[in-house]
């Protein structure tokens, strides 16, 4: 009586539902991925592959508890005619015992797994690339640095608005943010990172090739906490290049641009607004022949310059000049009159200020500068030294290897 308690029918019944939820499960777990975006780096890839185990889990439960209880619907209905209760049934221990112990077994190899994929991607790679992410409302920018080919004791760094790496070199990025909290999110690469105020949190990935793609590779970037009126244009992008040349061809281009900017600060501090790796743009309206900013945080800044020399000079007893290095060095310091403390300390170098304020000088209603800028000593853009030819520091550039 014992042993057929329960029934070879049973037995077999149990192994055929277990079988097709397995399967049911697998096909889930296979098919939801499809619909990602491609795997562009190592981890996205060990990622995807814990989340189809996760998911075949999920898969296998979620079949099971529709598969029971459509069939309770079905099997369990009234009939016609039958208004009585249903049986009274006080529980049952096995039932508990099992629905218990199981998901504690899920749960603890999930952790297990999760536990691995987190630390091999957490842990320090051979030779990463070092990349420094500035997280502002409501803008992205990189910064690279490698030894200065002028004088090789010191660094030379440089922003883009873009993150170019190359394939099979690991990235790591040291993230910081300039105001509230930021998340970095790259759906080509899975991970999402928060930028948390006063805290420099860390990145890492390695790109890999894709099949079919054109290089260089470009993967968008979002941030993916909401940070204020035009959270939703915080947008960048990766560049992935193929080869390693490719790479160093990009960053000798930069490299170059540092080492010969235009002498006049006022081009300098236009050319420097222009590339956007400044947030500037996002907050401010403003409208000049190469520059169409439509930011509604701040105010507009066509004529900034005049103001600069009449009222705000009057409000703050301070010259045109100096109001306006304090309105992006101090920003808080003095509020334009309807607007809130908003603007963030940049942190820009003094050089660059100084250029943009001499930019700003020309934003007059008649066109005239309203006041003028000399740029300091150091800021001079250097002259080839004496025994040179004027192309040296184009050659020094290309010599530059960046730090790798
Ligand atoms: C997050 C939004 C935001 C960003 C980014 C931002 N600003 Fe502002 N800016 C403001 C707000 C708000 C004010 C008005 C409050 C104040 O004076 O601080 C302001 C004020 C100013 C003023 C004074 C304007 C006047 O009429 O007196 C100047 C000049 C200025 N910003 C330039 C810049 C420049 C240059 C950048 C980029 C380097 C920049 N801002 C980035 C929001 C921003
Ligand atoms: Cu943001």
């Amino acid at each position: 009586m014992n042993s057929s308690s329960v029934s070879s029918r049973t037995v077999i019944t149990l192994i055929v539902v277990g079988v097709l939820l397995i399967v049911g499960g697998f096909i889930i777990s296979q098919a939801t991925p499809l619909i990602f975006p491609v795997e562009a780096s190592a981890e996205s890839k060990q990622i995807d592959q814990l989340f189809r185990i996760a998911l075949l889990i999920g898969g296998a439960i979620f079949l099971l508890v529709q598969g029971v209880l459509l069939y309770s619907v079905w099997r369990f209905r009234a009939r016609p005619g039958d208004t009585a209760d249903g049986p009274p049934i006080h529980g049952s221990t096995t039932l508990e015992i099992v629905w218990t112990a199981i998901p504690a077994v899920i749960v603890v190899v999930l952790t297990i797994l999760s536990y691995q994929v987190w630390s091999s991607i957490q842990a320090v790679k051979d030779d990463e690339q070092r990349v420094q992410v500035t997280g502002a409302r409501f803008n992205w920018a990189f910064t690279y640095s490698t030894p200065d080919p002028r004088d090789t004791s010191s660094d030379l760094t440089f922003k883009s608005t873009e993150l170019h790496t190359y394939i099979g070199r690991p990235v790591m990025l040291e993230m910081q943010t300039q105001d509230v909290i930021h998340s970095f999110w790259v759906p080509a690469l899975r991970i999402k990172q928060d930028l948390l105020p006063g805290r420099t949190t860390q990145y890492r990935f390695t790109p890999v090739a894709v099949e079919g793609e054109t290089y260089p590779a470009r993967y968008p970037i979002k941030c993916a906490e909401l940070c204020g009126a035009a959270h939703g244009e915080m947008v960048a992008w990766i560049v992935v290049h193929e080869t390693e040349a490719d790479y160093i061809a990009w960053f000798d281009q930069e490299v170059d641009k540092v080492l010969n900017p235009p002498a006049d600060p006022v081009l300098r501090g236009e050319g420097i607004l222009a590339s956007q790796v400044y947030p500037c743009h996002t907050c401010h309206v403003l409208s000049t022949e190469t520059l169409q900013w439509a930011g509604n945080v701040g105010p507009a800044l066509n004529g900034v310059a005049d103001r600069a020399a009449t009222s705000r000079a009057n409000a703050t007893g301070l010259t045109a000049v100096d109001y306006l290095y304090q309105s992006i060095h101090e920003p808080g310091a003095y509020l334009v009159p309807g607007y809130s403390n908003l603007m963030p300390q940049l942190g820009i170098p003094e050089c660059e200020a100084w250029s943009i304020v001499a930019y700003l000088c020309t934003l007059s209603d008649s066109g005239a500068p309203a006041c003028t800028v000399e740029l300091p000593a150091q800021c001079q853009v250097a002259a080839p030294p004496a025994e040179a030819t004027p192309e040296a520091p184009v050659e020094a550039a290309a010599e530059a290897t960046p730090e790798l």
